[in-house]
Protein backbone atom coordinates (compact mmCIF):
# COMPACT_ATOMS: atom_id res chain seq x y z
CA UNK A 1 0.00 0.00 0.00
CA UNK A 2 3.15 2.05 -0.30
CA UNK A 3 2.84 2.13 -4.15
CA UNK A 4 1.32 5.58 -4.93
CA UNK A 5 -1.14 3.86 -7.17
CA UNK A 6 -4.47 6.29 -6.17
CA UNK A 7 -6.56 3.12 -6.85
CA UNK A 8 -4.83 1.28 -3.67
CA UNK A 9 -5.33 4.52 -1.17
CA UNK A 10 -7.23 3.15 2.07
CA UNK A 11 -9.61 5.74 3.43
CA UNK A 12 -11.48 6.01 6.66
CA UNK A 13 -12.95 2.81 7.68
CA UNK A 14 -16.96 3.34 8.50
CA UNK A 15 -16.79 7.28 8.24
CA UNK A 16 -19.46 8.80 10.54
CA UNK A 17 -20.36 12.33 8.52
CA UNK A 18 -22.07 13.27 11.82
CA UNK A 19 -19.53 13.19 13.85
CA UNK A 20 -17.27 14.80 10.88
CA UNK A 21 -19.86 17.86 11.15
CA UNK A 22 -18.51 21.29 12.54
CA UNK A 23 -15.55 23.75 12.29
CA UNK A 24 -12.37 22.31 11.24
CA UNK A 25 -9.22 24.73 10.94
CA UNK A 26 -6.88 24.01 7.91
CA UNK A 27 -3.10 23.52 9.43
CA UNK A 28 -1.69 22.20 6.18
CA UNK A 29 -2.13 21.61 2.78
CA UNK A 30 -0.76 20.36 -0.18
CA UNK A 31 -1.86 22.72 -3.43
CA UNK A 32 -3.25 22.00 -6.85
CA UNK A 33 -1.54 23.39 -9.78
CA UNK A 34 -3.71 26.54 -10.75
CA UNK A 35 -5.33 28.70 -8.38
CA UNK A 36 -6.36 27.53 -4.92
CA UNK A 37 -6.50 29.68 -1.21
CA UNK A 38 -3.40 30.77 0.34
CA UNK A 39 -4.17 30.76 4.04
CA UNK A 40 -6.70 31.20 7.11
CA UNK A 41 -8.63 28.10 5.56
CA UNK A 42 -11.27 27.25 7.55
CA UNK A 43 -14.11 24.65 6.58
CA UNK A 44 -17.68 23.71 8.20
CA UNK A 45 -19.24 20.42 7.68
CA UNK A 46 -23.06 20.02 7.92
CA UNK A 47 -24.90 17.16 7.15
CA UNK A 48 -28.69 18.35 6.64
CA UNK A 49 -31.95 16.37 7.11
CA UNK A 50 -32.15 14.18 4.53
CA UNK A 51 -28.55 12.92 5.34
CA UNK A 52 -26.36 14.79 2.54
CA UNK A 53 -23.19 16.65 3.77
CA UNK A 54 -22.32 19.93 2.73
CA UNK A 55 -19.47 22.36 3.45
CA UNK A 56 -18.39 25.98 3.41
CA UNK A 57 -15.09 27.34 4.23
CA UNK A 58 -13.02 30.28 3.52
CA UNK A 59 -9.80 31.70 2.65
CA UNK A 60 -7.41 34.07 2.03
CA UNK A 61 -6.75 34.77 -2.02
CA UNK A 62 -4.96 37.74 -3.60
CA UNK A 63 -6.86 38.44 -7.08
CA UNK A 64 -5.80 40.60 -9.84
CA UNK A 65 -4.13 43.89 -8.81
CA UNK A 66 -2.37 42.64 -5.01
CA UNK A 67 -6.07 42.73 -3.64
CA UNK A 68 -6.56 40.76 -0.70
CA UNK A 69 -9.46 39.09 -0.32
CA UNK A 70 -11.55 36.36 1.46
CA UNK A 71 -13.01 33.59 -0.52
CA UNK A 72 -16.21 32.60 0.84
CA UNK A 73 -16.67 28.38 -1.08
CA UNK A 74 -19.56 26.44 -0.94
CA UNK A 75 -19.42 22.50 -1.50
CA UNK A 76 -21.71 19.95 -1.96
CA UNK A 77 -21.34 16.41 -1.58
CA UNK A 78 -22.34 13.24 -3.95
CA UNK A 79 -21.96 10.11 -2.27
CA UNK A 80 -20.35 7.15 -3.45
CA UNK A 81 -20.21 3.33 -2.30
CA UNK A 82 -17.32 4.37 -0.32
CA UNK A 83 -18.66 5.64 2.61
CA UNK A 84 -15.28 8.32 3.09
CA UNK A 85 -14.90 8.91 -0.77
CA UNK A 86 -17.26 11.47 -1.97
CA UNK A 87 -17.52 13.81 -4.95
CA UNK A 88 -17.27 17.55 -4.46
CA UNK A 89 -19.12 20.39 -6.43
CA UNK A 90 -17.91 23.35 -5.34
CA UNK A 91 -18.17 27.46 -5.90
CA UNK A 92 -17.50 30.93 -4.58
CA UNK A 93 -20.02 33.05 -3.24
CA UNK A 94 -17.71 35.63 -5.44
CA UNK A 95 -17.92 35.51 -9.15
CA UNK A 96 -14.50 35.68 -10.11
CA UNK A 97 -13.83 32.35 -7.91
CA UNK A 98 -13.46 28.88 -10.11
CA UNK A 99 -15.87 26.10 -9.76
CA UNK A 100 -15.20 22.52 -10.03
CA UNK A 101 -15.94 19.04 -9.20
CA UNK A 102 -13.30 17.05 -7.41
CA UNK A 103 -12.77 14.16 -5.23
CA UNK A 104 -13.25 14.31 -1.74
CA UNK A 105 -11.77 11.80 0.19
CA UNK A 106 -11.65 11.30 4.64
CA UNK A 107 -8.39 9.22 4.55
CA UNK A 108 -8.73 9.13 8.74
CA UNK A 109 -9.41 11.13 11.43
CA UNK A 110 -10.33 10.94 15.24
CA UNK A 111 -13.17 13.09 14.37
CA UNK A 112 -12.42 15.19 17.95
CA UNK A 113 -8.88 16.48 17.03
CA UNK A 114 -7.65 15.77 13.30
CA UNK A 115 -8.67 14.71 10.18
CA UNK A 116 -6.35 14.42 6.79
CA UNK A 117 -8.58 14.57 3.60
CA UNK A 118 -7.11 13.55 -0.11
CA UNK A 119 -8.57 15.03 -3.55
CA UNK A 120 -6.68 13.62 -6.58
CA UNK A 121 -7.35 15.75 -9.98
CA UNK A 122 -5.83 13.80 -12.57
CA UNK A 123 -4.56 10.35 -12.09
CA UNK A 124 -1.13 9.99 -14.39
CA UNK A 125 -1.01 6.87 -16.87
CA UNK A 126 1.20 5.38 -14.63
CA UNK A 127 -1.96 5.43 -11.62
CA UNK A 128 -0.08 7.78 -9.48
CA UNK A 129 -1.37 11.28 -8.71
CA UNK A 130 -0.63 14.06 -10.96
CA UNK A 131 -2.27 16.95 -9.86
CA UNK A 132 -3.85 16.72 -6.80
CA UNK A 133 -4.70 18.30 -3.30
CA UNK A 134 -4.66 17.80 0.31
CA UNK A 135 -6.09 19.58 3.77
CA UNK A 136 -4.47 18.83 7.50
CA UNK A 137 -7.80 19.79 9.25
CA UNK A 138 -7.67 20.07 13.25
CA UNK A 139 -10.76 21.00 15.63
CA UNK A 140 -8.33 23.20 17.88
CA UNK A 141 -6.57 26.56 15.54
CA UNK A 142 -3.27 26.27 17.31
CA UNK A 143 -2.57 23.13 15.36
CA UNK A 144 -2.15 19.49 16.16
CA UNK A 145 -1.54 17.84 19.25
CA UNK A 146 1.68 16.07 19.15
CA UNK A 147 0.03 12.89 19.42
CA UNK A 148 -1.94 13.12 16.51
CA UNK A 149 1.84 14.39 14.50
CA UNK A 150 3.23 10.72 13.91
CA UNK A 151 -0.69 9.53 13.00
CA UNK A 152 -0.52 12.16 10.27
CA UNK A 153 3.13 11.95 9.32
CA UNK A 154 2.24 8.62 8.09
CA UNK A 155 -0.46 9.18 6.51
CA UNK A 156 1.15 11.80 4.22
CA UNK A 157 3.51 9.42 3.61
CA UNK A 158 0.51 7.01 2.55
CA UNK A 159 -1.24 9.09 0.19
CA UNK A 160 2.59 10.02 -1.21
CA UNK A 161 2.20 13.61 -0.54
CA UNK A 162 5.17 13.91 2.32
CA UNK A 163 7.24 16.85 2.03
CA UNK A 164 4.52 18.17 -0.18
CA UNK A 165 3.03 20.55 2.51
CA UNK A 166 2.86 24.10 4.02
CA UNK A 167 1.79 25.46 7.25
CA UNK A 168 -1.79 27.01 6.79
CA UNK A 169 -1.54 30.31 8.82
CA UNK A 170 -4.68 31.52 10.66
CA UNK A 171 -4.48 35.50 11.51
CA UNK A 172 -7.86 36.60 11.68
CA UNK A 173 -8.00 37.85 7.99
CA UNK A 174 -11.42 35.80 7.64
CA UNK A 175 -12.96 35.90 10.30
CA UNK A 176 -15.41 38.57 10.39
CA UNK A 177 -17.05 37.26 7.26
C1 LIG B 1 -12.71 22.06 1.22
C2 LIG B 1 -13.71 21.42 2.19
C3 LIG B 1 -14.81 22.29 2.58
C4 LIG B 1 -15.59 22.78 1.40
C5 LIG B 1 -14.74 23.18 0.25
C6 LIG B 1 -13.41 22.85 0.13
C7 LIG B 1 -12.62 23.20 -1.05
C8 LIG B 1 -12.33 24.43 -1.45
C9 LIG B 1 -11.68 24.76 -2.69
C10 LIG B 1 -11.38 26.04 -2.92
C11 LIG B 1 -10.87 26.59 -4.13
C12 LIG B 1 -10.59 27.90 -4.24
C13 LIG B 1 -10.27 28.61 -5.46
C14 LIG B 1 -10.00 29.92 -5.34
C15 LIG B 1 -9.88 30.90 -6.44
C16 LIG B 1 -11.89 20.93 0.63
C17 LIG B 1 -11.79 23.00 1.99
C18 LIG B 1 -15.48 23.95 -0.81
C19 LIG B 1 -11.38 23.69 -3.67
C20 LIG B 1 -10.25 27.88 -6.73
C21 LIG B 1 -8.65 32.96 -7.07
C22 LIG B 1 -7.44 33.59 -6.90
C23 LIG B 1 -7.09 34.68 -7.69
C24 LIG B 1 -7.97 35.14 -8.65
C25 LIG B 1 -9.19 34.49 -8.83
C26 LIG B 1 -9.53 33.40 -8.03
O1 LIG B 1 -10.58 30.83 -7.41
N1 LIG B 1 -8.93 31.88 -6.25
O2 LIG B 1 -7.62 36.23 -9.41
Amino acid sequence: QHDCQVSNIQVMQNFDRSRYTGRWYAVAKKDPVGLFLLDNVVAQFSVDESGKMTATAHGRVIILNNWEMCANMFGTFEDTPDPAKFKMRYWGAASYLQTGNDDHWVIDTDYDNYAIHYSCREVDLDGTCLDGYSFIFSRHPTGLRPEDQKIVTDKKKEICFLGKYRRVGHTGFCESS
